[in-house]
């Protein structure tokens, strides 16, 4: 009983000792998300970033850290913030802000979003991504958070319109607000690994199409799917992703290269018509 008791106290020691408190802000503003071929549409995002962010912040913490999450609205029209089945700060007046303090919730992957006028605001740029990890985990981890854009759409749900989705033809594709080549800058998104060592990836799909990941060079181990759980567990090389789905992927690289990852759905690939200026990045796997 006394082994029990040091026991569970140890653990909770050794989980309160690295858990934190974490404050995060973020502000919901406007602004405008260029592409690689100059043209450009109008975008909301929740950001930490003092400038106009390409996407919503990664939010990522530690299990049992305790956030003091505050959502600052500075737009013109109301907006709200959820994040899937963890909370729900109801609708934030322009120039208003909602403040919560919450316990994180178990470790996963979460989406957050605007639920007004959905899925629009979401489509305009407003959700995201958030990671709650094992205290000790030290996996590399990459996330890839994918959208498409038409840019029509944009314009059409700004002026208070509310296209169809059967006439939705999505014109450029990112992964992280990014397009290749830029998305191999982004350290979010490019894995760079090593031979032998564990890398796992993260895709989200924020779209409303539905994408294919296919990775050349490795197959990777299906960790969570969170539609199909009764995929998890297999190893394959391409990895479909449903609106508002994710995917966690696993592999540890068996030799060194450069390998392309790319949605096996061939448009996605593009971006203004132009191949391969969408979702294509590469693999840096080093000996
Ligand atoms: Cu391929």
């Amino acid at each position: 009983m006394k082994r029990l008791i040091l026991l569970v106290f140890s653990a909770f020691f050794c989980a309160y000792s690295h858990s934190a408190n974490v404050s995060v802000r973020l502000v919901l503003k406007n602004g405008v998300l260029e592409f690689n071929d100059g043209s450009s549409v109008s975008y909301k995002i929740f950001t930490s970033s003092p400038t106009f962010a390409k996407n919503s912040d990664l939010l990522i913490f530690n299990l049992g850290d305790v956030i003091t999450l505050k959502v600052v609205n500075a737009t013109s029209e109301n907006h709200g913030f959820t994040i899937d089945g963890v909370l729900n700060l109801g609708v934030i007046s322009p120039n208003d802000s909602v403040q919560q303090t919450f316990t994180s919730p178990t470790i996963g992957v979460y989406r957050f979003f605007d639920p007004l006028n959905f899925p629009y605001n979401e489509y305009l740029g407003l959700s995201g991504v958030m990671h709650i990890k094992a205290i000790n985990d030290v996996t590399p981890y990459f996330y890839w958070d994918l959208r498409e854009h038409q840019l029509s759409w944009n314009t059409s749900i700004l002026l208070g319109n509310s296209p169809v989705l059967n006439n939705y033809e999505p014109f450029y594709f990112t992964i992280n607000g990014n397009s290749e080549p830029d998305i191999n800058l982004d350290t979010i998104a490019r894995v760079i690994g090593n031979v032998g060592s564990e890398v796992r990836v993260i895709i989200v799909n924020n779209g409303l199409s539905i994408h294919s990941m296919h990775f050349h060079g490795y197959h990777a181990f299906l960790l969570k799917n969170s539609k199909n759980i009764a995929h998890e567990g297999r190893e394959k090389d391409t990895f479909p992703v449903y609106p508002k789905e994710y995917v966690v992927l696993s592999f540890v690289p068996d030799k060194p290269g450069e390998y392309p990852v790319h949605d096996h759905n061939l448009v996605a690939v593009t971006g203004g018509g132009i191949y391969h200026a969408g979702m294509f990045t590469t693999l840096l796997i080093a000996p």
